[in-house]
């Protein structure tokens, strides 16, 4: 295998010395960071952090990251109006691994955020049902638990099909990937009884938007879970606290947030979001709705635009690759502007529905070059370029856009978006 045979040359090389121009001396001189570092702090001197105890324990009864990675913050476009209807994306390039730490995780919100109070919140579940029955969250809470990992993504990730963006975050950043706890939704139907007509379930937020959202019944059935918790811990207020729906795999949009309504029904509601927003007009002159599924996408994040390489020599690609339809199997990557493709290293666990990291290692020559990446899902599904979605969608489509991303790099080493 390609993939195996690329990753054991590049084990037994010396990664920091073979063919780099400038790191043979930074091994030990400290690289980059060296120039400005002072000397006294350097081995094999002993650093002044060593030299007293360091701040007592109790300062910060919620952590937080380290004063040095302050510039690791939510992408709010400052384009935006970020009043009431507004979003924030996920700085994707400045993260490792498959989880979105709480405090980074996208938001897109309608109405703004509310604050409810968890004591006060109800959930109503009533129309075709046996026993129409309304919940506190601690009524939620006593029914069997489960955790599991998967993306969110807003349909409207980027939100266009030009590519405007500069950084991978600009570009997809409306996409995330958490713990997620709850109940099945399907265990919280069956306490009500589901009568024969049931096809639908509109779900209704608490936000000023009263944002809804008709789920098919097969999906409130399957894998779709009301949510109280996130890597761990309660919600956040932006992310729907104290309750959520959360339909893995379909677009952002459906995962209600703030939830306090389920309407069982044998029509889906046409809601606002379901017929103005979130359906794509086709070059035929129909509406594309109800598509559910965020089809594979997956996109480099470093090196990825904004960044530069120091130095030629090897550079480790890596990114993460999500599919609505299950698992990634492969991803592949091209570093000469799509000519050739090799697979990447897929990180484990390989989790259906969640973010997947693939990893590819490379030697950088020092010239310019062209990389991107491409998922292929457990259904053989091959993420499309640009062009080959535009050809079948057309230019007035705004939403859904899974298109291949290239970075160009330059031989200084910047990195920019290849399709701008
Ligand atoms: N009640 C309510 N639910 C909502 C929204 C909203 O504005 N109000 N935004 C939706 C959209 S468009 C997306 S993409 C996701 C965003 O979830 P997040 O903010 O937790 O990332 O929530 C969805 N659920
Ligand atoms: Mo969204």
């Amino acid at each position: 295998m390609a993939k195996d045979k690329d990753a054991g040359a590049a084990t037994r090389r010396r990664f920091l010395r073979d063919g780099g121009v400038a790191l043979g001396g930074a091994i030990l001189g400290g690289g980059a960071g060296a120039v400005t570092a002072k000397a006294d702090n350097l081995p094999p001197e002993i650093p002044e952090w060593m030299k007293a105890p360091g701040e007592p324990m109790g300062s910060q009864p919620y952590g937080t990251p380290s004063p040095f990675e302050k510039g690791v913050v939510k992408n709010i476009s400052k384009n935006l109006k970020q009043y009431i209807s507004a979003s924030s994306r996920t700085p994707l390039q400045e993260l490792d691994g498959i989880i979105t730490p709480n405090g980074l995780f996208y938001e897109r919100h309608h109405g703004g955020v509310p604050t409810i109070d968890p004591a006060q919140h109800r959930l109503m579940l009533h129309g075709l049902v046996e026993r129409p029955l309304i919940f506190t969250v601690d009524d939620l809470r006593r029914f069997p638990s489960q955790s599991r990992i998967h993306f969110l993504e807003c349909s409207g990730n980027p939100g266009y099909t030009k590519p405007y963006g500069k950084t991978a975050s600009d570009l997809v950043g409306l996409v995330s990937c958490a713990e997620w706890t709850g109940v099945s939704l399907k265990l919280v139907l069956e306490e009500a009884g589901l009568k024969p007509e049931a096809k639908w379930v509109v779900a209704e937020g608490a936000d000023a938007a009263a944002l809804t959202r008709s789920i098919p019944i097969e999906k409130c059935l399957d894998d779709a879970m009301l949510v109280y918790s996130q890597n761990g811990e309660r919600l956040r207020p932006q992310q729907g606290y104290p309750l959520r729906l959360f339909l893995p795999g379909f677009e952002g949009n459906m995962s209600v947030k703030w939830l306090r309504r389920l309407h069982v029904t044998s029509e889906p509601a046409y809601s606002r979001e379901e017929t103005s927003k979130y359906t794509d007009l086709l070059p035929d002159g129909t509406a594309r709705e109800f598509s559910f599924y965020m089809e594979a996408k997956s996109i480099i994040t470093r090196p990825s635009g904004g960044q530069r390489l120091d130095v030629s020599g090897f550079h480790e690609i890596t990114g993460i690759a999500w599919s609505g339809h299950g698992k990634i199997v492969r991803v592949e990557v091209s570093v000469d502007d799509g000519r050739s493709w090799q697979s990447a290293q897929l990180q484990e666990p390989v989790l259906t529905r969640a973010l997947t990291r693939f990893r590819f290692p490379w030697r950088w020559d020092g010239k310019a070059a062209v990389i991107q990446s491409r998922a292929i899902d457990e259904t053989g599904y091959v993420q499309p370029t640009l062009a080959e979605l535009l050809a079948v969608r057309g230019e007035n489509y705004f939403y859904h856009n899974n298109a291949i991303w290239p970075w160009r790099i330059a031989d200084s080493g910047e990195v920019t978006n290849a399709l701008a």
